[in-house]
């Protein structure tokens, strides 16, 4: 028997076995590989007299090919044996109780945040944002409120270093403040975040949210900020009139200041924001101290215009019927589910704001 033969039926022999992949790769490098019997056998053909080597490498061609074919059928049938397996293993069990599908809820807060945004991106407001750790310069100096103004110790600030140089800042005010550094008027931005004060009962707590808007231009009175507050309060608590009325206030970076109250009535003990004889505070606001214009290097003889600042929290209360401010930074989730926002719910005044 010539040594082909016998090579073929050695190997044809062993592929016929019990085998696994791993077994089967190791004949086919044996055979195949680049030191494997045939290679070396077709390395042969070349130093081999012409009258022997054509039977030889008709023989070989042959014997390689149905090694090949062996090969592959092996290949084949493992596979075809594993996939059994895993038919005849891996049923799903459709008797199984359901997993539990958690959803999240969008706080009342982001929620919030998210709709004043975009009632104000309407009228050409944009969105700016601002660290919560803030320089004593950006949070108070520059916003005409010097060392010894009595403004500071009603913010009950949270120092963070013995200089008191920084602090949690008091109110978003700071972002206006950096906006204007960085830029050229006209200005038209709403700044919402976190703030802090050192404040904490029913209707206080340390960390709060507010929104503060700002528009400087040329010629901006007092009157655009009339017309701005009265479109965004009824746009946010979704009536079609409003009482509103302006009472002279006070605050360092505004000269005149006000304080604004809406409307409301109790109906069944629940507030109606609109008509109605009561009155309820709902923000502060003013035309820009010419003093904080110049610290921001705005010419106050040229440009000028309007601020104010609201409590997010306590509209989202407002609008949604929550009673307890300290709820709403407990992180319990029973309270989350039935006042949190469902992500795929979208409301019928939705304004196109992606989170
Ligand atoms: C308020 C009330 C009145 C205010 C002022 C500024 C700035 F930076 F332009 F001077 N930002 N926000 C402001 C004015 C805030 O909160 C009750």
């Amino acid at each position: 028997m010539s040594d082909i033969k016998k090579i073929k039926d050695e190997y044809l022999d062993k592929l016929s076995g019990d085998l696994n992949i791993e077994n089967v790769n190791k004949i086919k490098t044996e055979l195949f590989g680049k030191n494997g019997t045939i290679s070396n056998l077709f390395k042969k053909l070349g130093s081999m007299e012409s009258s022997e080597r054509k039977n030889f490498a008709s023989d070989l061609n042959l014997a390689k090919e149905e090694l090949q074919e062996k090969l592959n059928n092996k290949f084949q049938e493992i596979e075809n044996k594993e996939i059994n397996s895993k038919l005849k293993n891996e049923k799903v069990d459709v008797t199984l109780p359901e997993r539990d599908i958690n959803q999240g809820k969008i706080h009342p807060v982001s929620q919030v945040i998210d709709e004043i945004s975009s009632i104000f991106s309407e009228i050409g407001f944009s969105v700016e944002e601002g660290p919560d750790v803030e320089k004593e310069y950006y949070n108070f100096t520059a916003l005409n409120t010097p060392d010894n103004h009595p403004a500071r110790d009603m913010h009950d600030t949270f120092y963070l270093d013995d200089n008191k140089e920084l602090l949690l800042r008091t109110h978003t005010s700071p972002v206006q403040v950096r906006t204007m550094l960085k830029g050229k008027p006209p200005f038209k931005i709403i700044a919402p975040g976190r703030t802090y004060r050192s404040d904490s009962d029913q209707t206080h707590s340390p960390m709060f949210h507010q929104v503060e808007g700002l528009h400087i231009d040329k010629d901006i009175n007092m009157g655009h900020l009339k017309g701005c507050l009265n479109y965004f309060i009824k746009s946010f608590f979704e009536v079609d009139k409003i009482k509103m009325r302006f009472r002279p206030s006070h605050f360092p970076f505004t000269e005149p200041s006000a304080e604004v109250d809406i409307g409301y009535e109790l109906k069944n003990g629940k507030i109606v924001i609109g008509e109605g004889n009561k009155w309820l505070e709902i923000l502060g606001c003013g035309m820009v101290h010419p003093n904080v214009l110049k610290n921001v290097n705005v010419n106050p003889d040229k440009y000028q215009g309007y601020a104010f600042g609201i409590g997010i929290d306590r509209l989202g209360m407002l609008k949604y019927g929550i009673n307890d401010l300290r709820a709403f930074f407990e992180t319990d989730y029973r309270w989350l589910n039935h006042f949190g926002f469902d992500p795929l719910d979208v409301p019928s005044n939705y304004r196109g704001l992606s989170r």
